[in-house]
């Protein structure tokens, strides 16, 4: 069995143009209304988009970026945003007579961009031991097969429950719920390969795994540090938020090892200017750090604040403990040490200073997947808060920590129970409410659970939403994983690989899309999701379910866990989604800051969770905000090798691939691609646009992909980087970031070798 075929069926070289020197613009809008109209159509697609990111509409799959609490455009989404409507909403469908046409061999040979292209699955379908092709199965004898195989485990740890970050609050409380109800913790989520470290960090720092800003305080900022993000891509609203910034005399510091157009310029496609082409400049400082050279960096700049004695004496004092350890590491710290491996000189880093300290030091620093994906990110984010606490700039207007959610929901599922460590006083309410006895171990992360797969201790796999063999590390070690199972399960929109390589049995489970009408007993229902700045705000669909037989994901869970461990005395499943207030009910009574939710979800714009680190309230054991005094910890390579980053191109969402260009680089028509510095390629011989393969280096030996186009780039030397999901086979499992365990795919050890 082949799983790894290439994500796009490249046969040609991509097209490089020059990088682009601003996002957004005529082309965003074009190509948004390009991608809607192609695929949803003008009527379904214009529905679409009128209804999304509104008070009343549904919520914008693409990330977790907030929408202003006021004064809403018509068109509150980004190019981006509208290119996954499209790929929900599209009029395109595949049921009994696509799985009947195509082997599950003819399937695997096909593109991840073939698979999204095909349309959305309609009906139940099954995936028998020894069959070649999926045949339609009824809902009621796939939750029973289900039902059978968890009921028949020796242990119920030997189960484990995906989810990625889609899923409402209804759905992910309800299905933590029917989990522990079951009987375990194995809860593993999105989030352990995304934002992980970012809550690890700042529960140490300052005793609250969350951003502490709002959109407000993006407005009233002086200085807004982007480190480790590429919003012109990721996150394309949040450059709305970064001009207003600017026009409010914020400086922009971007912080990249790569010159992303998004932080260089933002020409705003909805105002007349932006059309014309006339961009903001964003970026006041561009410092195009080394791989992984942010650790060194923050050090630096703490270094210079202390030596300035330019810090925050009556914050410290009164908030923090531990500045005298941290002091010590500083002073110890030698500049060319730190300038060296940041690849910032000193210069550089002081002028950093001068400008973070200007004024009333309001300063807010974003960050995402550049900082959490590497073996030291635990601690980078720790040096962030460090920055942050030496100046007083978090729990008072305009400053604070800013961590950049992923998918729409991702914190959400958080705060309703998705996580397979949550706390005590969680398990405890749930005991209480529902008459439990919630399992107290600890479940399994992602990582745990394909290696619990792939050793027979976990034997079902079951997936609320995502694509866990291509968003995984080791596709090819945790294909064998999840092809061990007795059953694999997905709740799914659409077809992707994880569908393809299945235990002995296979199911998909169709649900209703965001953007869809969820009709239940009670009547139309809307779900809730949390953004990244804690706001809880409702999502209700509009647009005609694609097919009759979907269920909500909601329905789908209550079905399942009726089945599987039937009503309780105080758990009436299927009455529970008969009307989702019901389900917003428990969740305010098992979870502190929901108090009035079904009235205060119906205001316009939500309402925002409390947040205990904005209020200067530190929940950690000494009560005090933490200075961290963490060793300088670089990732090391070998002679000739270089440092590779996995990144995301302009044209996908995480594994879906919508098309094959990457316009703010200048690349088109391709995906597999390695950038390079040009020295770095010419000292290897290695002509631009030639092939070359990539073998990546751990302990337990190397791995390697083959036919990746070299492209010349601007990008320091000794790195390289390449797309997300076409080298996720270099990402060794077992090299992941101390403490929170999320996979490095943002620093792996590579070597190229041209193809002879
Ligand atoms: N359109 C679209 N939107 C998305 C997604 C998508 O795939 N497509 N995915 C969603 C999800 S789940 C997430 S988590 C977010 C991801 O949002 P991002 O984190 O912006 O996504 P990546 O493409 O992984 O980009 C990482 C950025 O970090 C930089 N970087 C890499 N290594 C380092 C480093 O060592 N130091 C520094 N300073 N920078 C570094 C890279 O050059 C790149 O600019 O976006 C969300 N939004
Ligand atoms: N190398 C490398 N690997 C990475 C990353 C990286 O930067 N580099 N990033 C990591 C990050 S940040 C993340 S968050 C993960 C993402 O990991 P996942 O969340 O697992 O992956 P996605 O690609 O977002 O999932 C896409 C699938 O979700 C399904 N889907 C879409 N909408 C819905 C819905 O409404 N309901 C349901 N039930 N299903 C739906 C569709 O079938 C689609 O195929 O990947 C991680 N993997
Ligand atoms: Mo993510």
């Amino acid at each position: 069995m082949t799983i790894e075929r290439d994500s796009t069926s490249q046969e040609h070289p991509p097209k490089q143009k020059n990088a682009k020197s601003h996002a957004g613009g005529t082309p965003a809008v074009a190509s948004a209304l390009k991608h809607v109209m192609k695929t949803a159509g003008p009527v379904r697609g214009t529905k679409a988009l009128l209804d999304l990111n509104q008070t009343d509409g549904f919520d914008c799959p693409s990330c977790a970026w907030p929408d202003p609490d006021d004064h809403r455009a018509t068109s509150e989404f980004c190019e981006n945003g509208a290119k996954a409507v499209a790929s929900e909403a599209t009029t395109r469908q595949i049921g009994r007579d696509f799985f009947l046409k195509h082997s599950i061999d003819e399937l695997l040979a096909q593109s991840d961009y073939w698979h999204d292209q095909q349309g959305r699955i309609t009906e139940p379908m099954v995936l028998h031991d020894g069959q070649d092709h999926y045949q339609p199965i009824s809902w009621d004898a796939a939750f029973k097969l289900i039902a059978n195989e968890l009921n028949t485990l020796d242990h119920p740890d030997q189960a484990t429950f995906y989810t990625s970050g889609r899923a409402s609050n209804e759905a992910a409380f309800l299905y933590q719920l029917f989990v522990r109800t079951f009987g375990t913790n194995n809860l593993p989520d999105c989030s352990n390969m995304c934002h992980e470290s970012s809550g690890t960090a700042m529960m140490q720092s300052v005793g609250v795994g969350k951003g502490t800003v709002t959109l407000d305080d993006i407005y009233q900022a002086e200085t807004i540090i982007c480190i480790g993000q590429n919003p012109g891509t990721n996150h394309p609203r949040m450059l709305s938020a970064l001009e207003k910034a600017v026009e409010n005399d914020a400086q922009i510091i971007a912080i990249n090892p790569l010159k992303e157009a998004g932080l260089v310029g933002f020409a705003h496609p909805q105002k007349i200017s932006g059309m014309l082409g006339k961009s903001t400049r964003l970026a006041s400082q561009y410092l195009q750090v080394n791989l992984n050279g942010d650790f060194a960096l923050l050090r630096a700049l703490g270094k210079e604040i202390l030596a300035r004695k330019n810090f925050d004496t009556s914050f410290i004092d009164e908030h923090t403990q531990g500045i005298e350890d941290y002091r010590r590491q500083c002073e110890h710290s030698n500049w060319d040490t730190l300038t060296s491996i940041s690849g910032i000189s000193k210069k550089e880093i002081q002028q950093l200073a001068d400008t973070i300290l200007r004024g009333e030091r309001k300063l807010i620093t974003c960050w995402a997947m550049g900082i959490t994906q590497h073996r030291n990110a635990v601690a980078t984010i720790r040096e962030i808060t460090n920055i942050h606490l030496l100046i007083g700039a978090i729990g008072r207007p305009g400053a604070g920590l800013c961590p950049v959610r992923g998918h729409s929901n991702v914190q959400g599922d958080r705060t309703v129970g998705i996580y397979e460590k949550m706390p005590e006083t969680f398990l405890a309410e749930l005991d209480r409410e529902f008459d439990l006895n919630c399992p107290r171990k600890h479940g399994y992360d992602t990582v745990e659970s394909i290696l619990a797969m792939h050793d027979g201790d976990a034997r079902v796999f079951f997936a609320l939403g995502g694509n866990f063999l291509q968003a995984s590390p080791d596709t090819h070690f945790t294909g064998k994983a999840l092809s061990k199972c007795s059953l694999t399960c997905h709740v799914s929109t659409k077809l992707n690989r994880s569908h393809l390589v299945t235990g002995k049995t296979g199911l998909i489970l169709p649900c209703l899309g965001r953007s869809e009408r969820d009709t239940q007993n009670e009547g139309d229902q809307f779900v809730t999701c949390e953004n990244s700045m804690s706001i809880v705000h409702m999502s209700r669909g509009k647009l005609k379910p694609s097919s009759p037989d979907l269920l909500s994901e909601p329905d789908i869970i209550a079905r399942l866990a009726e089945a599987t461990v039937g009503n309780r005395e105080r758990i009436n499943w299927r009455w529970l989604v008969g009307d989702y207030d019901r389900i917003r009910d428990l969740i305010e009574r098992i979870i502190p800051g929901f108090n009035a939710f079904n009235r205060r979800v119906r205001e316009p714009g939500g309402f925002y969770l409390p947040n205990s680190a904005k209020q200067r309230t530190w929940n950690t054991p000494s009560a005090k905000a933490v200075f961290s005094a963490a060793d300088l910890d670089q990732i090391q390579v070998g002679k000739d090798r270089l440092i590779l980053q996995s990144l995301r191109s302009h044209d996908q969402y995480n594994t879906t691939i919508y098309g094959l260009n990457d316009r703010y680089r200048g690349i088109g028509m391709g995906r597999r691609i390695i950038f390079l510095n040009p020295k770095d390629m010419k000292a290897r011989d290695i002509a631009p646009v030639s092939l070359v393969d990539i073998i990546s280096y751990w302990q337990d030996g190397e791995r390697k992909v083959e036919n990746f186009y070299a492209i010349p780039y601007d990008i320091p030397r000794g790195t390289a980087a390449a797309y997300f999901p076409e080298v996720n086979p270099l990402i060794p499992l077992h090299s992941t970031a101390l403490e929170s365990n999320t996979p490095t795919s943002k620093s792996i050890e590579i070597s190229i070798n041209p193809v002879p």
